[in-house]
């Protein structure tokens, strides 16, 4: 499935603006991801459980331990998920349609990650193209969660992890629009409480204003409607971020040409054009036409562009001389697109997959041990409790503690404790006297009566401080 590649060059193409793929080897999601991965296959190896389903569930929770982030893309029908999904692949390989199209979840990995499923008709692995993020996220395109079929039950499955668990996503990406859906809020809410730690609860979803570009009035309506999506979503660890996606695929893919390009700059040069060409394509046609230009140049560029929005916010910079060929119109669309803050996004919970991944296969292992015989069930239980106690699980804590500071959860404290928060959590270089200061500081966030993670994050943050402070204490006493 899917449509053929453009490379970069072809038909006279623009080379895009896609970033080049890391040429990186793809990245485990760490210590203690590995740790579980080791006591899943041991457990799986045990006598008593030799050749058993449970067994079977096991390796394929081993295996998805050492995978990079797995991150499925969700949403309606036709809200935008494969244009989505080809613009972070930075090439057109996900099927675009209005109707239905994908009845199966489809995972793109890195060709050395593998295999990341077993092919069934739930799901697929394409182990091709190296996209900008595959060394650290593997990605999947899903369903419609509105089908007129049970295809929808496909991702309804996946999101529970009901089903084979190496099907199972570690973080979604749900497209919205503007309105967050009591249904969806509901799917998130379900995803984030089943996959959740003790700190992680909502860490792992982002809620994406798909087809950003209809929602026109200026750079602060974006930021409204991120705004909005979260107060609907009611999850405190969730984020979100606006993005016009049929943009982005355009710039990344390669599929801007001279011809386009030709076509904005006429409109940049005519003052009457510049007036409509933010006021939809019938109104810009008309006075396209009524100018005497070739009716058949306006549809190629509708057909990249979706709305007029893009139009309009390319004239300025095109008549400041700030565009000099398609490759710079493309850059300037990746721009106005939002897609790399949703790539920092992601690259932000990919650097926190080793605590995502362990909370989230516990999480599944748990509820998956309810139905097994008492005695495996137990073993794995006691096992995943004695987990958290190991070296390799050390950092969990304070990994979370870090991404949920960007959260809601830790609205209410001000920006710059906060930063000061993530210096200590990274160890990154701290004055003694910082350190001191930031552990009174978030001492007095921990007292004040919130929710319970804000409270537990404000005392990792204290613990954290006085450790450093603690070892290097030590350090000088030993060195006098
Ligand atoms: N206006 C606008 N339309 C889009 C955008 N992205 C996709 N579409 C259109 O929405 C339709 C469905 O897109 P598709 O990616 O197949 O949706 P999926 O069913 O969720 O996978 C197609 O006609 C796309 O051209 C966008 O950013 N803006
Ligand atoms: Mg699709």
């Amino acid at each position: 499935m899917g449509t053929a590649p453009d490379g970069p060059g072809a038909d006279g193409r623009a080379g895009g603006a896609a970033p080049r793929p890391p040429r990186r080897r793809p990245k485990p999601p760490g210590p203690a991801s590995a740790e579980l991965a080791g006591l899943c296959a041991a457990t799986a190896a045990e006598p008593g459980l030799r050749g058993t389903p449970a067994a079977e569930e096991l390796r394929r929770f081993a295996a998805l331990c050492g995978q990079p982030l797995r991150v499925a893309v969700v949403g309606d029908v036709s809200a935008g998920k494969s244009t989505l999904v080809n613009a972070l692949l930075a090439t057109r390989m996900a099927l675009v349609q209005l109707a239905e199209a994908t009845a199966q979840v489809t995972w793109y990995h890195h060709p050395l990650v593998g295999p990341t499923v077993a092919a069934t008709d739930a799901a697929v692995a394409v182990p091709y193209p190296l996209f900008p993020l595959s060394d650290r996220i593997v990605l999947g395109d899903t369903p419609g969660m509105n089908t007129a079929s049970d295809r929808q039950l496909v991702t309804e499955d996946m999101l529970r992890g009901a089903r084979a668990a190496s099907a199972s996503a570690t973080a979604v990406l749900y497209l919205c629009g503007t309105n967050l859906s009591e249904a969806a809020a509901r799917t998130c809410t379900e995803f984030a409480l089943s996959t959740a730690g003790p700190l992680t609860e909502g860490l792992n979803v982002v809620l994406v204003a798909s087809k950003a570009d209809g929602v026109d009035g200026g750079a602060d309506t974006w930021n409204a409607v991120e705004e909005n999506l979260l107060r609907q979503a009611r999850l405190p660890g969730a984020a979100s971020v606006a993005v016009a996606q049929q943009l982005a695929e355009t710039a990344r893919c390669g599929m801007l040409t001279r011809d386009h390009l030709g076509t904005l700059r006429a409109i940049a040069a005519d003052e009457e054009l510049t007036a409509v060409a933010g006021h939809g394509w019938d109104a810009l046609g008309r006075a396209w036409a009524a100018r005497g230009h070739p009716a058949d140049a306006l549809p190629p560029l509708k057909e990249v562009a979706a709305t007029t929005y893009a139009i309009a916010r390319s004239l300025p910079p095109l008549r400041a001389g700030e565009v000099a060929d398609s490759d710079g119109l493309a850059r300037l669309w990746e721009d106005l697109s939002g897609l790399r803050r949703l790539e920092e996004r992601l690259s932000l919970l990919a650097r926190h997959a080793d605590v995502l991944t362990v909370d989230s296969v516990t999480a599944r292992l748990l509820r998956a041990t309810a139905s097994w015989d008492t005695g495996p069930a137990r073993l794995v239980r006691e096992r995943l409790a004695a987990l958290r106690t190991r070296p390799a699980c050390a950092g969990l804590e304070r990994s979370a503690a870090d991404l949920a500071l960007d959260g809601l959860t830790l609205r209410h404290v001000p920006p710059g404790d906060r930063a000061l928060a993530a210096r200590a959590l990274r160890a990154l270089p701290m004055k003694d006297r910082e350190l001191l200061a930031t552990a009174r500081t978030w001492a007095a966030h921990a007292r004040r009566p919130r929710r319970l993670l804000a409270r537990r994050v404000a005392e990792i943050v204290v613990e954290c401080c006085l450790t450093r402070l603690d070892s290097r204490n030590r350090d000088q006493g030993r060195d006098g």
